[in-house]
């Protein structure tokens, strides 16, 4: 799986508490219909072994049809239920330590907040770079802007994904800093009809600038 291709993706990730009182297997079913070819299961709030009893039925529906599927933080847990990667942040173990422990069998994604963070993630062993958040989004109290992606762009060779407040109003002035693809929480999770909002973004995507 680490030969995936991780342009002109849109990637959807979950977050039960935004979701309309919808479970996590119904906003993913629904974005697979949209078009969302990532999914990444992320529940701040969950303890481990609740976040893999969701991964396993989560992988279930992404094996089905192809998806790509992530889980948020934990190696471990990802490895155990033959999940295609994890994603981890800056304060999670080394990149080192998590590819030791999965060897080649996990995609590992990193997040990062700065050019300096992005450059520093393209040297690693890791699979796909996240910047953000471009906008502002209820679970960061900072921004990073749009402009940061063209700079980290010219700089880093590894697939770059931007993250943090991006929806259907504003995902063309991302696209337009020549990014290839782009991750989501709340413009799909917590939108009424999800299937339809996340083909308008996976449309969005392909006929990209
Ligand atoms: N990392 C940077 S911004 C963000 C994460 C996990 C949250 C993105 O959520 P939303 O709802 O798409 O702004
Ligand atoms: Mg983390």
């Amino acid at each position: 799986m680490r030969d995936f291709d991780f342009n002109n993706k849109l990637y959807v990730i979950t977050e039960s508490s935004i979701s309309k009182g919808r479970s996590n297997e119904f906003v993913v079913k629904e974005a697979i219909k949209g078009g969302a070819k990532i999914i990444q299961l992320r529940e701040k709030q969950w303890d481990k072994n609740k976040i893999k009893k969701e991964a396993i039925k989560l992988l279930k529906i992404c094996r089905k049809n192809n998806v790509l599927f992530i889980v948020n933080d934990y190696v471990d847990v990802a490895l155990e239920i033959g999940a295609d990667g994890v994603h981890l942040g800056q304060s999670d173990m080394p990149i080192s330590e998590a590819r030791k422990i999965c060897g080649n069998k996990l995609i590992i994604g990193l997040s990062t907040h700065s050019v300096e963070q992005a450059v520093k993630a393209d040297k690693e062993d890791i699979d796909y770079i996240t910047i953000g958040p471009i906008f502002k989004t209820r679970v960061k109290d900072y921004t990073v802007g749009t402009s940061i992606i063209k700079e980290i762009l010219k700089k880093i060779k590894k697939p770059l994904i931007a993250i943090g407040g991006v929806n259907k109003e504003n995902i063309g002035e991302v696209l337009k800093q020549g990014v290839k693809s782009v991750a989501v929480i709340s413009a799909v999770a917590g939108t009424e009809d999800i299937k339809e909002t996340t083909s308008e973004l996976v449309e969005r995507i392909k006929t990209q600038p």
